[in-house]
């Protein structure tokens, strides 16, 4: 069983240009299982801590507002490899630097509009996770899909 998992999130943007289903529907068709969703407004204090690594960035405040001016789709998703596959399926910061054929490379420009948030490693997968979901709202079930995805 593949129990590596990761946090993904659709920023305001995402769900404002109607590009939820579109990315949600790139780790399905992967073969990538998802255990949790929701959508919300995201408090302040919610983001804050989220990013808090960044809070001492001169565009932190304005990341802050980013995130907190429309509903977020928060996600976890699992498989083998998903954080660092998922990171390579985003692209790369600067969408501007990232692929075409990644999400950021198909579907934005500038870096504070950058539709979708990925974790950088397990440990803070692991950490996001706890933050944005209860240990209730993970979701135990088995896909009839992975035996067709993996060996
Ligand atoms: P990532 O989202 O790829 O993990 P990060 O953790 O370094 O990137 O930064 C979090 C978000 O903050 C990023 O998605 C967009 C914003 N951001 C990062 N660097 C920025 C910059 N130089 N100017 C404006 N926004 C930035
Ligand atoms: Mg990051």
């Amino acid at each position: 069983k593949q129990r590596e998992r990761t946090f993904l999130m659709l920023k305001p943007d995402a769900v404002q240009r109607g590009l939820v289903g579109d990315i949600i529907a790139r780790f399905e068709k992967r073969g990538y299982k998802l255990v949790a969703l929701k959508f919300m407004n995201a408090s302040e204090d919610l983001l804050k801590r989220h990013y808090a690594d960044l809070s001492s960035k001169s565009f932190f405040n304005g990341l802050i507002k980013y995130m907190s001016s429309g509903p977020v789709v928060p996600m976890v998703w699992e498989g083998k490899d998903v954080v660092k596959q998922g990171r390579s399926m985003l692209g790369e910061t600067n969408p501007l630097a990232s692929l075409p054929g990644s999400i950021r490379g198909d579907y934005s420009i500038d870096i504070g509009r950058n539709v979708c948030h990925g974790s950088d490693s397990t440990e803070s997968a692991k950490h996001e996770i706890s933050m944005w979901f209860t240990e209730k709202e993970l979701v135990n079930w088995d896909s009839h899909m992975d035996t067709w995805v993996y060996e």
